[in-house]
């Protein structure tokens, strides 16, 4: 009988936070420095996806002063009315707090999607010790605030009007080090400018802006915006080599869906490189 009241709802959903901070590695691959940059790639993953939906142009990655990570995007911004499933809770409550929740594929709408795809914004929530929400929609700006792996401090609230026009998700978050012992909860902007760089290429236009707040760390800002696409990739991947011809090639071909894109350019060398996404 209780089983549908607000009390044991969320009672299961942390229970499912809590089986992530179980077994991290079934969701991120590990404690060490890789399972840290993915709960990064993770964030990121999900306003690529925005981008990819044509709704997002720009992306800010931002390694805070305290630790913290910060990623931007200018996209329509989480859904914050009511879930259709949990009536007291925002969607971007549900999207943050349920293990899968968005339901953004398998529906049709993507031909394409970044990729290994997704274990969601949730997991990373339940490994952080603490993580702040921003979002811009309808002319509102909407905070939310969660603690010690996604404990909520209160329901998703209007905090103020958004700036003139603007939309989109900020997720800013906090690395448990009771989780990431091992290795510690230092991002390495080697690492991360290294992904986003590559998402850059596979996201013709896209912009994608690394900042490195951190003190020690020459305040770096980075920015990543290849109008090219793929073939600046072929570009970048051929720079300290001899291409046998300045052109790099180029095709693509889009159906309902599916589609394909290709670009190559030989160089003088005797190993060939092949990279698919
Ligand atoms: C679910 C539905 C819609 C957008 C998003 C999620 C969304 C998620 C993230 C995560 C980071 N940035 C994001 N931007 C959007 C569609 C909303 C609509 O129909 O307006």
């Amino acid at each position: 009988m209780a089983d549908d009241s607000y009390g044991a709802q969320q009672i299961r959903v942390l229970e499912g936070l809590e089986a992530v901070r179980k077994r991290p590695g079934m969701y991120i691959g590990s404690t060490g420095l890789g399972g840290l940059h993915h709960l990064v790639y993770e964030v990121v993953d999900n306003s690529v996806d925005e981008a990819m939906a044509g709704h997002a142009t720009r992306i800010d990655v931002v390694l805070l002063p305290d630790g913290g990570c910060r990623v931007i995007d200018d996209g329509r911004g989480i859904p914050t009315e009511q879930h259709h499933q949990y009536p007291d809770k925002s969607t971007a409550e549900v999207v943050l707090t349920h293990l899968h929740a968005g339901g953004k594929f398998g529906d049709g709408a993507y031909k394409v999607s970044g990729g290994l795809h997704g274990v969601g914004v949730s997991v990373v929530n339940a490994l952080a010790s603490r993580l702040h929400l921003q979002i811009d929609r309808e002319g509102n700006r909407h905070e939310m605030e969660f603690l010690a792996g996604g404990t909520p401090l209160g329901p998703l609230r209007v905090t103020g009007k958004a700036p003139r026009g603007r939309t989109g998700t900020t997720v800013t978050f906090w690395p448990d080090p009771e989780i990431f012992h091992s290795e510690g909860v230092e991002f390495r902007a080697q690492t991360l400018l290294e992904r986003l760089e590559r998402m850059a290429f596979l996201n013709k236009a896209l912009e994608i802006r690394f900042e490195d707040q951190r003190p020690d760390h020459n305040n770096e800002v980075v920015v990543f915006k290849y109008n090219g696409g793929i073939i600046d990739f072929v570009k970048h991947l051929n720079r300290a080599k001899e291409a046998l011809f300045k052109k790099v090639a180029h095709f693509e071909a889009i159906e309902p869906t599916q589609e394909v894109e290709v670009a190559l350019q030989w160089n003088t060398g005797f190993y060939e490189g092949i990279h698919s996404f």
